[in-house]
């Protein structure tokens, strides 16, 4: 059908090379639409509004500043999502186009290929290597990927958690290899150069789990990597050390933003260097980061691992679904009075320490 397809054969190929080698690849793939644009983070800064710096946010409408950390698919009574069981939050940071004259415009974000008529948001994966071989999230579980203050490489290459994919051209031109493995188009940081079809942001959460902790102070000690570092996109078969033995669904997350309107060399800096921040005022990109709030109803997410479900649909675990007019009509109204659509003199919360 598309070219995600393609990807999926290089995936594929990793998967059956890796250890294990088992068949029955369980991948869901589905978008979520904004559900809010606002300054607020439940995991990194609870009960705090504003906080720090702005977010993107999509799924389950009982996301607010201070949350409970009970089990949310019961508190919602809709979700941005096309899996309607799905009552998951997933937030990263906004990213935002500095002009030459000095003032900064949030970058839109686009829907991704082959996800449908979706309001912007993300496009959503849990990926398992077969029956059996990932335990589903328990109600309250949360977790955080990446490093909001990171100002350098993780050097970990194909294996890092978070890149930039930089499209060539219109209908996500040279989306040929998988999330970070493009040698040219994928970078840890931003492009440095205009991207004709907009740019990608993947962000990859561990695959262990303590088998304990539903959350840690930093939302990152009660998970952790297999024994060999980091797992790529869909390569999930790696050896869980044994402080974190379970092995969950990997959970990947991409956004594309709409970069095509600021692409005019003219407005970026005179010097020619690239343009973009994150609302943590982040202008390397190392710093991208993701947060995920576990929402999925009763056992429909490890149906669904243990199904081999794949993609937007799962008819063989009998995972409900909606279309996007309704997802689309899941929204939280934000918490923060403040313009996150116009041009504005500076990020918001950059009058706040630590905004990092
Ligand atoms: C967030 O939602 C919970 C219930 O889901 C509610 O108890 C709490 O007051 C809300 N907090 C805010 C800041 O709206
Ligand atoms: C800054 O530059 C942008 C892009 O050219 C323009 O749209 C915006 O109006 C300018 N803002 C100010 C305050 O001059
Ligand atoms: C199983 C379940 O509770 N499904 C619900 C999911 O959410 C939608 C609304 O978004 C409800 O209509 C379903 O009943």
């Amino acid at each position: 059908m598309t070219k995600w397809f393609g990807l999926l054969a290089i995936v594929a190929v990793a998967h059956a090379q890796g250890r294990g080698g088992s068949s029955g690849l369980a991948m869901l793939r589905f978008g979520c639409s904004e559900l809010s644009i606002d300054r607020i983070d439940p995991l990194v800064t609870p009960g705090q509004i504003p906080s720090p710096h702005v977010h993107q946010i999509v799924g389950g409408n009982a996301f607010n500043a201070s949350m409970p950390s009970a089990d949310i698919s019961e508190l919602a009574t809709c979700t941005s999502c096309t899996f309607t069981e799905n009552f998951s939050n997933y937030w990263t940071a906004s990213v935002y186009f500095k002009a030459r004259n000095g003032s900064y415009k949030r970058v839109p974000q686009m829907v991704n290929d082959a996800i449908g008529a979706a309001n912007g948001g993300v496009t959503v994966y849990y990926t398992a290597s077969g029956k059996g071989q990932a335990t589903a999230f328990k109600p309250g579980f949360r977790m955080f990927s990446g490093d909001a203050l990171r100002k350098i490489s993780t050097g970990l290459g194909r294996n890092t958690q978070s890149c930039f994919r930089c499209y060539t051209g219109p209908n996500f031109q040279g989306n040929v290899q998988s999330p970070c493995f493009d040698p040219k188009l994928d970078t840890e940081g931003f492009p440095t150069t205009p991207c004709p079809g907009g740019i990608r942001t993947s962000v990859i959460f561990p695959v262990c789990w303590d088998g304990k902790n539903l959350d840690t102070p930093n939302h990152i000690d009660h998970v952790a990597h297999p024994v060999g570092g980091p797992a790529s996109f869909a390569v999930t078969n790696g050896q869980c050390p044994t402080t974190h033995p379970v092995k969950i669904p990997q959970v990947h997350l991409e956004i594309v933003w709409d970069t095509t309107k600021f692409n005019n060399k003219e407005d970026w800096p005179v010097d020619g260097s690239q343009p973009l921040y994150l609302s943590n005022g982040d202008h390397t990109g190392f710093a991208q980061h993701g947060d995920y709030v576990f929402g999925w109803k009763g056992d429909a997410l490890q149906r669904a691992m243990d199904n081999g479900c794949f993609a937007a649909t799962c008819t063989a675990a009998n995972l409900k679904t909606q279309a996007f007019p309704a997802a689309n009509r899941c929204q939280v109204k934000k918490s923060v009075n403040e313009d996150y659509d116009g041009w504005v003199k500076e990020l918001p919360g950059s009058d706040m320490a630590g905004m990092a």
